[in-house]
């Protein structure tokens, strides 16, 4: 079983495999299903159908063993898997930093891109293969896979910037994204 390495952290170097969408050494894995992303998709009634009847793997995320403390810089792979939930793309839960630090995403594979919300603006910056996308601090964060195979790209953010999911549940992402006829489209996020 991976872990996270224990501190202090010796300089070292870590493998990435974009294709595989694997770290080497890496931490833990964290394997988020349908069932996982309750409050998130638009359409409960599909989203509640789809739960009971596959409940399928939405996405994964492999850590590498840098610990999330302070001082670190974790980082991570997420891989979207693709498809929709009521013609809503596959997408992360979606956070704040509870501790406001910025945060980069690095496209390996695929297509995606992240919809981004300071509770007054909204910004989509789609991703692909070789780009960066810049999340700066006090901006909500939740990728979407917008294309037709798994959507991988590396997270590299500050350790002691936490998780808070709580506030996209409350506050919303101003942004949700659909596929209509294989075409992303954006459409305001209603509260
Ligand atoms: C961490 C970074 C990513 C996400 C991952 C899953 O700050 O933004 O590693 O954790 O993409 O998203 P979420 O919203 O389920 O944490
Ligand atoms: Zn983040």
């Amino acid at each position: 079983m991976t872990s996270f390495a224990v501190p202090p952290i010796s300089p070292h170097q870590i493998s990435l495999d974009a294709i595989a969408g694997s770290l080497t050494p890496s931490g833990p894995t964290l394997v988020r299903r349908l069932s996982d992303l309750a409050g998130c998709f638009e359409n409960t009634e599909t989203y509640e159908a789809e739960v009971a009847a596959s409940n399928p793997i939405v996405y994964q995320v492999i850590s590498s063993t840098v610990p999330e403390l302070p001082r670190e810089l974790p980082q991570s792979i997420t891989t979207i898997f693709a498809g929709t939930c009521g013609g809503e793309l596959y997408m992360t839960k979606g956070h704040q930093h509870p501790d406001p630090q910025g945060e980069i995403y690095f496209g390996l594979e695929g297509i995606g891109g992240i919809i981004m919300f300071d509770g007054n603006e909204k910004k989509y910056v789609e991703i692909t293969p070789g780009k960066i996308g810049y999340i700066p601090p006090g901006w909500a964060h939740r990728s979407i896979n917008s294309g037709t195979t798994p959507y991988k790209f590396l997270a590299v953010y500050p350790g002691s910037a936490g998780h808070d999911y709580g506030w996209v549940l409350k506050n919303g992402m101003g942004l949700r994204g659909f596929s209509e006829n294989g075409k992303l489209i954006l459409k305001d996020f209603i509260i």
